[in-house]
């Protein structure tokens, strides 16, 4: 067979396989739908998370622009009176044993005046907010793809916008009493990478008190537990929890008295990402001058805040512990932080994007794909299997694949969405990964996993969104599930 066919097969193989991943793809989604709202796993993650339901609102835009705009709409009805948006949701519907802490867990904070009516429960922390960069996403896909989405994707903006800048608002005050531009978190939970080495020594300092006995029953949907949080770790996750209890869920009580309060440097670039995109939502749906003054000035704040967290010896930004009033040291993803907030100098990005390409990230030589590890393998703390120590990520490859976009680093994006497609066309839709071997973490069929997939194929290399009516059509080709080959290889060859 001459050159030029071979080089067709394999970019048909290659399609054959994107579209057998997009149609496992929609799968997951809808096997995890629960009509208005999307489950965050089928069984360890039983409920609605927050900062999941924007990536999967991303992923269903693909699917149709009425189904993805419900999915954030339904999270923000059980936004509290403050603003603030919980990190989960609980389902009425989840049997009693299935996640811990659960609903009963968290029914104290149905009791503060600034929580929603409940059933459904709420818990009272809150995750990083990329709703507003997926609400203009479902607008974006919307107007590419032309016709009726076009006008119900307006409406959504119109109906979303007022509560994304309330959240935006809580998050600029409440969870920032200092105006540093910086986002202060009350729980390694609020940051999404729970067991990160980021918080190491922040806990370190917290004395755990008596805690009653507690179930693990998130140990039953994974492989191993090591690929879980630690029975030390859950203690003093609980302990935080009981002490914000306690606080009855009131900002002022917890500032003044909890012994974990620190600046999430990731969580606050991606407050300064979202800003930008609710500025273009503001302009879209015509607000008042008024609140792109407000917004434009969070933005120029957390910048400013983003930069004082800046380590120019790692060229990466660090989290800062307000309780001992110094930064956090760790090298992890959190600290491309610049990168997500966008607008960086040439010269900061370029020291970005040596520390990501370095032999602390995607340059390390063991790595079965090129895609940053949650930590860096030469960090203390690193574990190649348990949860945000160490494996990839698909959710924050995509964030980091978005934020190159931003930056006009095109080819980077796209060798990063390539690589993550591969891992996830042989690893299958999972959770995380172990960033050495490939093999599957976690959960099986994560519903962000899956969405991100979908916006990648759905997106060319040079991020235009591409339309996406045949390519999510479901493949005629057989899911490779725990497969060896590697059919997206051949287009990094071809
Ligand atoms: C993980 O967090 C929850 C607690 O919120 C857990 O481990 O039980 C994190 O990966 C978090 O970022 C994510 O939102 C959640 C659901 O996928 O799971």
């Amino acid at each position: 067979m001459s050159s030029t066919n071979n080089r067709v097969v394999r970019t048909e193989t290659a399609l054959g396989a994107e579209a057998q991943l997009a149609a496992r793809a929609r799968q997951v989604l809808r096997q995890n739908d629960m009509g208005d709202w999307t489950r965050a796993a089928p069984n360890l993650y039983p409920h609605q998370w927050s900062w999941d339901s924007a990536f999967i609102a991303i992923g269903l835009a693909h699917l149709g622009t009425r189904r993805a705009a419900k999915e954030l709409l339904t999270l923000f009805e059980h936004q509290w009176r403050t603003g603030k948006v919980p990190h989960i949701v609980f389902n009425p519907e989840a049997p009693p044993d299935s996640y811990f802490p659960g609903p009963e867990h968290w029914a104290c904070a149905a009791a503060s005046p600034d929580a929603p009516p409940a059933p459904p429960y709420t818990s009272c922390l809150c995750q990083p907010p990329a709703h507003a960069i997926a609400a203009l996403r479902v607008w974006e896909v919307a107007e590419r793809k032309g016709g009726e989405g076009v006008d119900e994707a307006r409406a959504f903006l119109r109906q979303i916008y007022p509560k994304l800048l309330l959240w935006h608002r809580y998050l600029m005050t409440h969870r920032d009493p200092e105006g540093s531009g910086l986002v202060t978190i009350y729980h390694p939970w609020e940051s999404g990478t729970d067991n990160s080495p980021r918080w190491d020594a922040a806990l370190e300092a917290v004395e755990v008190g008596d805690l009653p006995p507690y179930p693990r029953y998130d140990l039953r949907h994974v492989a191993n537990p090591s690929e879980r949080p630690t029975r030390a770790d859950y203690d003093r996750y609980l302990w935080l929890v009981k002490l914000i209890k306690k606080a009855g869920c009131d900002e002022e009580s917890i500032y003044r008295s909890h012994p974990f309060l620190v600046k999430d440097v990731l969580f606050s670039a991606i407050v300064v990402a979202a800003n930008e995109a609710l500025l273009e939502i503001a302009a879209l749906v015509g607000a008042e001058a008024g609140d792109h003054t407000l917004i434009a000035n969070w933005i120029a704040r957390g910048h400013q805040g983003l930069n004082s967290l800046w380590d120019p010896e790692l060229g990466l930004s660090l989290d800062y512990d307000l309780r001992a009033g110094r930064p956090l040291r760790a090298r992890t993803v959190a600290g491309f932080a610049p990168l997500v907030a966008g607008r960086q100098s040439t010269e900061r990005l370029e020291t970005l994007i040596t520390a990501l390409e370095s032999s602390a990230f995607t340059g390390h030589p063991w790595l079965r794909w090129p895609v940053p590890p949650s930590t860096s393998p030469l960090q203390e703390g690193f574990r190649r299997r348990s949860y945000w120590r160490g494996p990839t990520w698909p959710v924050v490859n995509w964030l980091l694949w978005w934020s190159l976009l931003r930056a006009g680093q095109s080819e980077r994006a796209q060798r990063l969405r390539q690589a993550s497609l591969q891992q996830l066309v042989i690893g299958g839709l999972g959770e995380y990964f172990d960033p050495f071997t490939g093999e599957l973490l976690g959960a099986n069929d994560q519903s962000w996993t899956a969405a991100v997939a979908l916006d990648w194929l759905a997106t060319q290399g040079c991020g235009a969104l591409r339309r996406t009516a045949t390519l999510l059509q479901p493949g005629r080709y057989e899911t490779i599930r725990n497969g060896t080959s590697d059919p997206l290889g051949s287009v990094r060859t071809a």
